[in-house]
């Protein structure tokens, strides 16, 4: 039996039940939602991502919406992989602003294996820091994941990015099918699946349902679904694109919440063009994680202290990161065993 059906998880949804509930009253939609998200989450908390560009611009790759591939000319200044140190450094600063993920991300097509020293490095240093660990290189062969799976990388970042029948209108270079076997041989590595996609990108409705479709029916649920809106930056095919209707946004975030009732759901890029009531929608609708740095990769988010702020005065708090609960749950169980023992000695004396 697969391991979704064991927690009463489907992985069987059809494109026409997944548009019956794009399709139901907006209010109706929430309320669905936020009742899903309840029976599974603490309402009122947010986890909290960083995230560092470790590989900037020259990507050969041809993704319409991205400003890092070589193809467009964005004017965005080309780096190298970083120095460990500035890895650490961001990573420490990360640790302190409150966030529990650190993630990493690069221009590639795939990591060169002769980069995956380095890599492994990384992932050790930051993981040493307290923080969960995710990384986002592009497509993995089974070998690369289980050598990152092995160096403790948590999560592995890999969208499916839309529908398959859209897919094609918005990279040439790979397939849907090499982003299927991404995710797979990711998920065989024992590491977290993080996975998602972008919307606003000229897509229909039935895309939309398609993306949502492809990561829900996939053999286990994403742990964590990033939901992007898209970021249009000058110089890409997709400059000028037009706007997505707001509420069809935060529809598709309730969507992915009734789809995928115990994953992560990311409101992800695009935050910084949207208004503190559309975020707090979003996080009714049963968003609960966020990118919390002032840059993504390459484009601006929110402030850090506006993103408090606002998560303050919407009465939410960060989550702790799951390193964090496991060392407070062992300190709780020692202190336990060591009270059970105390208590056996004396019943020992007393007897
Ligand atoms: N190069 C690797 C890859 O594509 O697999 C990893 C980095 S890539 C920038 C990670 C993801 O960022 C993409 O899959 C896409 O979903 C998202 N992304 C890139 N540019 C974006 C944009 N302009 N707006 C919204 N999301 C974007
Ligand atoms: C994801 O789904 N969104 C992030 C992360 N995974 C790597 C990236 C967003 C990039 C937005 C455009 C930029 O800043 O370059
Ligand atoms: Fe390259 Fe990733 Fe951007 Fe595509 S999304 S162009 S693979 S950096």
């Amino acid at each position: 039996m697969l391991a979704n059906q064991t927690q009463n998880l489907r992985n069987n949804w059809s494109r026409d039940e997944i548009l019956c509930l794009f399709d139901l009253p907006f209010n109706d939609l929430l309320f669905q939602a936020q009742t899903v998200h309840r029976q599974n989450f603490n309402p009122n908390e947010v986890q909290l991502s960083t995230l560092l560009s470790i590989k900037t611009g020259a990507c050969p790759e041809d993704c319409k919406y991205c400003p890092q591939s070589a193809r467009y000319d964005t004017g965005l200044p080309k780096e190298k992989l970083l120095q460990i140190e500035k890895v650490v450094e961001a990573a420490k600063a990360a640790k302190a602003s409150g966030s529990s993920r650190f993630c990493m991300g690069a221009a590639w097509r795939s990591p060169h294996d002769r980069d995956i020293p380095a890599i492994e490095a990384m992932i050790r240093e930051v993981r040493d820091l307290g923080l969960e660990t995710c990384m986002t290189l592009g497509m993995l062969s089974e070998t690369q994941a289980e050598k990152l799976s092995e160096a403790g990388l948590d999560y592995y970042n890999h969208n499916l990015d839309t529908s398959k029948e859209f897919y094609g209108d918005i990279i040439t270079t790979r397939t849907y099918q090499d982003r299927l076997d991404t995710l797979s041989n990711v998920r065989k590595s024992g590491m977290k699946v993080c996975s998602g996609g972008i919307v606003g990108m000229g897509e229909e409705q039935k895309d939309r349902a398609g993306l949502l479709m492809g990561l829900a029916n996939l053999p286990k649920h994403p742990d964590s679904v990033p939901i992007n809106m898209l970021v249009k930056v000058a110089g890409t095919p997709m400059e000028a694109e037009e706007d997505l209707d707001p509420f069809e946004f935060i529809r598709t975030i309730a969507v992915a919440r009734i789809l995928m009732p115990k994953s992560y759901v990311r409101l992800s890029a695009g935050r910084e063009e949207m208004n503190e009531q559309m975020q707090a929608m979003a996080f009714m609708a049963g968003a609960n994680s966020i990118f919390y740095c002032d840059k993504l990769l390459t484009t601006p988010n929110p402030k850090a202290n506006s993103d408090m702020q606002l998560l303050n005065r919407l009465g939410i708090s960060p989550e702790k990161s799951s390193i964090e609960k496991d060392n407070q749950q062992q300190e709780a169980d020692l202190h336990q065993a060591i009270a059970e023992q105390q208590t056996d000695h004396l019943f020992y004396r007393a007897g």
